[in-house]
């Protein structure tokens, strides 16, 4: 049965459909798009999950939600000759597990975090002070790291790179990696590959 991705506009499904692209894989998108206001998604991806949160990956009468288990999950059942996710005993195997949980965890929280606090008009707040370091802390991780390795996994690319590259995409949209030129240039090659084209030209 065929793979359908749920997808909401300007966000982590994105991810998604660049694995998907990146594995060749066909798929169909289902697009939902944000309450122009809240910035909300629409009551129709409550209907696909209790948590009406993006993405959502529907396989074989089964929903799947949240990015990491989605990946893991596409990467188990169709990835069979583990192209982009290294085997235990690679060399690649613990930073791609890393990056892979990164893409979700320490490294994305605070940034997330200080998105709320300006949409709440908290931006001055004493937790927006703690987020922005953690944020700074954060972004220099990843250019200590991508300053020593091509992809997130090492020499590799995975799908780590696809999880993470949402992240990166919005630091640098926001200014946040003008000191960061180990993350840029990782940045280019991501935006150079094909899959990644392909992502951008649905219209993300
Ligand atoms: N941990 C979840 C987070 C899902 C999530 O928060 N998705 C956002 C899109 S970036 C969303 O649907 N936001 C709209 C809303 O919460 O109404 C994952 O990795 O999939």
């Amino acid at each position: 049965m065929s793979l359908v991705l749920h997808h909401l506009n300007a966000s982590r499904s994105q991810r998604i459909i660049w694995l998907l692209e990146e594995l060749g894989l066909p798929y169909t998108l289902v697009r939902h798009e944000r309450d122009a206001q809240t910035r909300l998604a629409p009551p129709d991806l409550l209907k696909v999950h209790p948590m009406g949160k993006a993405p959502l990956l529907e396989h074989e009468g089964q929903v799947i939600a949240e990015t990491g288990a989605i990946a893991q999950y596409i990467l188990a059942v169709f990835d069979t000759e583990h192209r982009l996710h290294p085997k235990p005993g690679r060399p690649e195997f613990a930073r791609y597990l890393e990056w892979m949980h990164a893409a979700e965890g320490s490294p994305f929280l605070p940034g997330l975090i200080l998105v709320f606090t300006r949409a709440t008009g908290l931006q001055d707040s004493l937790l927006a002070a703690w987020m922005t370091g953690e944020r700074d802390k954060a972004t220099a991780t990843i250019e200590s790291h991508l300053a020593r390795h091509t992809w997130f996994a090492g020499d590799m690319f995975t799908a780590a790179d696809c999880l993470m590259g949402f992240q990166l995409d919005g630091m640098e949209k926001s200014g946040l990696l003008d000191n960061a030129p180990a993350t840029k240039d990782w940045l280019k090659r991501a935006h150079a590959r094909e899959g990644y084209k392909r992502m951008i030209e649905q219209g993300v």
